[in-house]
């Protein structure tokens, strides 16, 4: 054993804080960057606004001097309803779509998917569901302060910034010698928005306050003066009842006089106004959460602040917020970009490091943005992050705002384990849980199979039926992707109990691979059929296009990893022993990963040449990441193969393309290209141009650009910086594994990897200087730097800390 410097157990209260101090003093090394975004104008879109959250409740602040403008948001608003959305008597098209894929007439096949196979009804209502029974994520409405000032004077030095260090929201500017502030943040302990504005000179502060939203909305003015807004969501159906909402605004604390009239809160004369806005849903979580009564539950919710300080629910928030958010830090050294420019604004960084300035300390700023999205968009006992978290300015969101399960929600919850943020994946795992009992009616309907199974769309309402277009709706293997998030949450945390929970679930979804894999004729390997490779088509001999198929790359690599991890999961927990046989069998017999004529990864069972070559979904090499059966360790020459699919596709795409792409050179090992596609990540995306196209890019407020905003980028992108620094996918922990030139010099502290390891790493002239480790339950180690390995064995609790000189 190699010798190490250890200094013994840490008591488990030290260790949220041990590495947050460790990463202090790395400071002196590195002057501490602002943790801010920062904007110099008002917002004109919401791309551009601050997002404030606490899982549940959202806002996202505009900024004008004189109409403020607050999108609400609360993950509960959800139209539609739950509905049998399986097609009836659908098994008995199986054989037949099955046949015309053994016969190669897949274009046939995917004509009777069409017919047969797809969801009954409107499925997700061509991704514009608002109105029909599948639903879609809204937002809650908006709060409009409309001020009038004293005196008309220029306004000065207007500036508003997010700091990430204690998610709060600021707003300050001068006029006529006054200065107005404007500070923000949503609580989770005290389950509401609070919004303080302050003038420097009495009696300055003069606004009407109103609430309003779309569609929907009926309003109340209370006796005690509290301004409500509420109403019911469309459920999809004749009766149009489905979810009921409420939000309501009080006036908290004011030096000033407050009026309440024709549904419109009036404050004058004051130098300080404090607000409290609250808001809930009735619908029920996955964890089984919910009330009965949302318009009794925001009242309660405002009278449990009633006696609660400005300073005392801000000191109590910040302190919830950052038992999660310092235990990771990231500094990536000094910006020349952003020191120069005063005030450093985050789309003026954007645009200078787009244009070739180097400003290592955007990406540490956009790495800590992720985690304060993911921190304040999902936490235990609510709905998972959707496609916009929780920030949604309309009523008809994109693609719904739901959960698509092909890539997107996934990618949410990519930084979760590695970011040390491990409960907030909890919301997700409520889910999974939850797609077991109608997956199962789908599994039968469609496959007369055992077990469960869900595709590509899910909504709170239990959807688990195929989407309504066999081109993206017959993906297979969406289930088998989910259950890897809860294998690899085991083996970040080596929590039995956890694995207890998660293993039926996992052995479900295998359960049904098992019954409905078919073997194909050319090799007898075991194949999904019928199914497709994420949204790809490919050309068929003839030259027509299609995209059903058996035995997609992506299925194949997902299968082989579902029934690996439910072989171990089954021998840890010491169950299934005649299962785990059969699992054995299948697995051994799935189609492998195989390189085409053209030594890229084939993306099909045959080496079709693709519809569109710079497709942005690239599942096939999901054994590069998140998997892990392809790597240039121990599969070099699928890894290279891997390597040539990404040239291939190209080093464009969407958002979320962007930043799977660049955890794919990560885990090649390639820092350089890596940083390349982060930097198209972050290149600034416009609002009013973008529009349409599928480019991806970076919003003025760092929201990721699909476009529009959709969220996976953002947090997919942190997950893809982490891994540019820390691996622990295969049987090593590995130190800075993709580090790219233009961060010479940096420290993580808090990362973790795979066996309950929290890694803090510093590193100097691209070299690494000292890796500092606390192990939750003690183990075997091997840490790899370059090409050394060295064993580490650590107690439970046990800290290490090594330099350089023990790698050589
Ligand atoms: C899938 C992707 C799109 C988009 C949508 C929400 O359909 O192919 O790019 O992310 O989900």
């Amino acid at each position: 054993m190699h010798p190490v410097n250890n200094s013994g157990p840490v008591e488990s209260t030290l260790k949220r804080y041990l590495l947050p101090a460790f990463a202090l003093c790395l400071c002196f090394q590195f002057p501490l960057q602002g943790r801010e975004v920062v904007l110099a104008e008002p917002a004109t879109h919401f791309t551009e606004s601050l997002p404030l959250g606490n899982g549940r409740l959202g806002a996202m602040l505009f900024g004008g001097v004189d109409a403020e403008k607050i999108v609400l948001n609360e993950n509960g608003m959800w139209s539609g309803s739950p509905q049998n959305a399986d097609r009836p008597g659908a098994a008995e098209a199986l054989p037949e779509i099955r046949q015309l894929l053994l016969e190669g007439k897949n274009a046939e096949a995917e004509a009777l998917v069409n017919k047969h196979f797809t969801c009954a009804g409107k499925g997700s209502g061509g991704g514009v569901g608002a109105n029909v029974p599948f639903g879609c994520y809204q937002t809650l409405g908006q709060m409009y302060l409309e001020f009038t000032y004293p005196s008309e004077a220029p306004v000065e030095d207007y500036r508003r910034w997010l700091d990430l260090e204690t998610a709060t929201a600021h707003l300050s500017f001068l006029r006529d010698g006054v200065e107005y502030r404007r500070e923000g943040f949503v609580s989770k302990p005290g389950e509401v928005f609070v919004y303080r504005v302050t003038a420097s000179k009495e009696a300055s502060l003069h606004f009407n306050l109103r609430l309003d939203r779309q569609e929907r909305r009926s309003s109340e003015v209370h006796d005690n003066g509290d301004l409500e807004m509420y109403g019911e969501l469309n459920n999809g159906w004749r009766d149009g009842r489905g979810v009921r909402y409420a939000t309501r605004v009080r006036v908290a604390a004011t030096d000033g006089t407050v009026e309440i009239k024709d549904g419109v809160i009036s404050v004058s004369n004051a130098s300080e106004v404090v607000l409290h806005l609250s808001a809930a849903t009735d619908i029920k979580t996955f964890a089984g959460r919910g009330v009965n009564d949302a318009r009794a539950t925001a009242r309660s919710d405002l009278d449990a602040q009633a006696e609660a300080t400005y300073w005392g629910l801000r000191a109590d928030h910040i302190a919830d917020y950052r038992a999660f958010f310092s235990r990771t830090t990231l500094q990536l050294g000094s910006s020349p970009a952003a020191a120069e420019m005063i005030p450093p604004t985050t789309p003026g960084r954007l645009q200078r490091f787009a244009a070739g300035e180097p400003d290592p300390d955007l990406a540490a700023l956009y790495f800590d943005f992720g985690r304060y999205l993911l921190i304040s968009s999902s936490r235990p006992g609510g709905l998972p992050a959707n496609l916009q978290g929780i920030w949604a300015e309309k009523i008809q969101t994109p693609w719904n705002g739901d959960w698509h399960l092909n890539i997107n929600l996934q990618m949410n919850y990519w930084p979760a384990n590695i970011c040390n943020l491990e409960e907030l994946n909890e919301p997700l795992f409520a889910l999974i849980e939850s797609l077991q009992e109608p997956g199962a009616i789908t599994a039968q309907t469609y496959y007369g199979a055992r077990g469960w199974v869900s595709f590509l769309l899910a909504n709170p309402w239990g959807f688990t039926s195929p989407g309504e277009s066999a081109s993206w709706g017959s993906t297979v293997s969406c289930s088998a992707w989910l259950c890897q998030h809860l294998w690899d949450h085991y083996l970040f945390t080596g929590d039995k109990a956890f694995l207890e929970r998660a293993y039926p679930i996992m052995r479900g979804a295998a359960l049904f691979y098992l019954d409905m894999l078919i073997e194909e004729p050319a090799h007898g390997w075991l194949v999904t059929a019928p199914s497709n490779s994420p949204e790809n088509a490919f050309l068929l001999p003839d030259g027509t296009k299609a995209h059903v198929c058996m035995g997609p790359t992506a299925d194949q690599q997902l299968l082989r990893y579902l029934f690996d991890a439910c072989i171990e999961a089954s021998v840890v927990l010491g169950e299934d022993h005649e299962l785990r046989q059969e699992l054995r069998e299948k697995r051994d017999r799935l189609a492998p990963t195989r390189l085409g004529p053209d030594g890229r990864i084939m993306e099909w069972l045959e080496p079709y040449e693709e519809a569109d070559p710079q497709h942005r979904h690239i599942a096939h090499l999901w054994g590069l990441y998140p998997g892990n059966e392809i790597s240039p360790d121990r599969t070099p020459a699928l890894a290279n193969g891997a390597r040539a699919s990404l040239n291939g596709r190209g080093d464009g795409g969407t958002g979320w393309s962007l930043a799977f792409k660049l955890a794919m050179w990560a885990r090649l090992g390639d820092g350089e290209r890596a940083h390349k596609i982060l930097t198209s990540h972050l290149k600034p995306a416009d609002q009013k141009t973008a529009k349409q196209r599928w480019s991806g890019g970076t919003y003025a407020n760092l929201f990721d650009a699909h476009p529009p905003f959709q969220i996976d980028g953002n947090l997919g992108g942190s997950a893809a910086i982490a891994e540019m620094l820390l691996q622990s996918h295969l049987d090593s922990v590995k130190l800075l594994p993709a580090l790219p030139p233009q961060w010479p010099d940096g420290t993580v502290s808090g990362l973790r990897a795979r066996g309950g390891l929290e890694v803090s790493i510093s590193w100097s002239k691209g070299e690494l200087t000292e890796v500092t480790l606390v192990s939750e339950k003690g183990g075997e180690f091997t840490l790899q730097y370059g090409e050394a390995r060295i064993p580490v064995s650590l107690q439970e609790l046990e800290q290490s800390t090594l330099s350089v000189d023990d790698f050589r």
